[in-house]
């Protein structure tokens, strides 16, 4: 008898047609296969094994370089239910259009089943999901951003609960990419992309859009939120998340050094992107971090910026469109003041400045969260850690004020409802546009956005000590145009 992820496995073979299918333990052994096959596709590179030992460095297709949330649907079966926020079609459409790109899509290739675990492996928090992808880039990555393998099937048994998350880089064009969530069914399908959050399917798709689903139905919270502790000199560790759109600072915030370090405050590390939270038996609301890695934007990102990370990526980690030196070093705009002669830029092409920056303006590191000296002793616990406060915020130069309070949980539902950014690299389309971003979930909520609203007053009545919540904007510049925020021009955030 075959488990039932055993029969997604065939039925999906069937349309997708691999010369072969490999399942992923998450072993050594594999992850060096994995790195060797990379390196024969031409597209990435080994770095300096001395200063960067077992890093590489991944040129992506210069056309799939950020998400592309224009061809990202929430196929519902009602239209309203994925609401005025989310581009939408019918499932069976959906599925007509993609079945007809996913056919023979891996012909000749291999087809790779990664099964994942999202959180602690020992939490009831955490979920299972399986990602089956033609790309050895995204098997790669996915080792590093969520506990993938052995770990995970020996988590899933014969049962049928998982996410299945079917991934094809399909011809790489721009016209036939698109990024499906079937909500009812839990099923994720992905084809055209090889992109982190359009392609890693446990990120954005599963952790946020799907989760966001499942947490409204089963009474629990999926958020766009780094998470952190706030050591106090007393040793007091103050848990707190924060939602901030995407290329705003979350993972430079998380990972901060304390400019009061001296006076005995530290910053702990739980998560960067993804919180995903429940209320508690002690009636706090408790998060958990559904992924094991950092997934950051690389330029502007320098020991200034973010020394933690500028330690975590120089082992085990994966730069996507960053530039290469001349000692196969990465390199990426802010790194350091001198830009080294000889490089190459993140296409390979010897750099001059008439070409652009030598590092894409979303280029990214991707790094194994255990590596990073500020992890928190508690980013693993199962039982999560007790959130105190939430923090909102955005890019606004102007407007926005610098921090305050809600007056209470709606007040903060309210604040945090309204809130704005200017856009930025890490989605197609034009930069520093002010544009609505409700809780920094517009691109990722799974359902209709008066009805998370809904599920975020009703969370409220549940949680007997909520956290307080918090608006801030670093981004404020004054009438001379430099920023308001104390120091800001050089921690600015990437
Ligand atoms: C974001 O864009 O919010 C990210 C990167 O965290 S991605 O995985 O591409 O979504
Ligand atoms: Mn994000």
């Amino acid at each position: 008898m075959s488990t039932p992820l055993e029969q997604w496995v065939e039925s999906t073979a069937r349309i997708t047609r691999p010369a072969q299918i490999q399942w992923c333990d998450g072993s050594e052994g594999e992850a060096t296969r994995i790195e060797d096959q990379l390196i024969r596709e031409g597209r990435t590179f080994p770095l300096n094994d001395k200063t960067y030992p077992n890093c590489i460095l991944h040129r992506s297709d210069p056309s799939d370089v950020a998400r592309t949330e224009k061809v990202t649907y929430i196929c519902t079966r009602n239209r309203e239910d994925a609401g005025p926020t989310n581009n939408w079609i019918a499932p069976a459409e959906a599925k007509q259009t993609m079945g007809a790109l996913f056919d023979g899509s891996m012909k000749g290739r291999t087809m790779y089943v990664v099964p994942y675990i999202l959180g602690p492996a020992a939490s009831p928090q955490s979920r299972v999901g399986v990602e089956v992808t033609d790309s050895a880039y995204v098997v790669a990555s996915m080792r590093i951003m969520s506990r993938m393998g052995k770990v995970a099937l020996d988590r899933l048994g014969s049962s049928s609960d998982f996410v299945p998350g079917l991934h094809s880089l399909g011809d790489l064009s721009p016209e036939r990419r698109l990024i499906a969530h079937f909500q009812e069914e839990k099923l994720i399908w992905s084809i055209g992309s090889g992109y982190g959050g359009n392609a890693l399917l446990g990120k954005k798709c599963f952790a946020l859009r799907i989760a966001s689903w499942m947490a409204r139905e089963q009474g629990w919270m999926a958020e766009h939120m780094l998470i952190l502790g706030l050591e106090s000199p007393s040793g007091k560790v103050t848990y707190m998340a924060a939602a901030f759109p995407s290329a705003c600072g979350k993972t430079n915030l998380c990972m901060m050094v304390s400019a009061l370090e001296n006076e005995g405050y530290r910053v702990w590390t739980i998560g960067d992107d993804i919180a995903w939270m429940q209320v508690g038996s002690d009636g706090y609301l408790h998060a958990i971090n559904p992924e094991s890695g950092f997934f950051g934007v690389a330029p502007g990102t320098n020991e200034k910026t973010n020394s933690n990370v500028m330690a975590a990526v120089r082992k085990n980690s994966i730069f996507t469109n960053v530039a290469m030196t001349a000692q196969r070093e990465p390199w990426w705009e802010g790194m350091s003041e001198n830009v080294p002669s000889g490089m190459l830029d993140w296409q390979g092409r010897a750099w001059s400045p008439s070409n652009g920056p030598a590092a894409q303006p979303n280029s990214r590191y991707t790094v194994p969260a255990v590596q990073a000296p500020s992890i928190s002793p508690r980013w693993d616990d199962p039982a999560g850690v007790p959130i105190s406060a939430f923090i909102f915020g955005g890019r606004r130069a102007r407007l926005a004020p610098l921090v305050y309070e809600a007056m209470n949980w709606q007040h903060g539902v309210y604040v945090a409802a309204t809130m704005a950014s200017e856009t930025t690299a890490a989605i197609t389309g034009a930069v520093g546009v002010p544009r609505r971003d409700p809780m920094a979930m517009l691109p990722f909520c799974g359902y209709n956005m008066g009805d998370y609203f809904r599920h975020w007053l009703e969370m409220g009545k549940k949680i007997p000590h909520p956290p307080k919540i918090f608006h801030v904007n670093w981004f404020r510049k004054g009438a001379d145009g430099k920023f308001l925020w104390p120091d800001m021009a050089t921690t600015l955030a990437s």
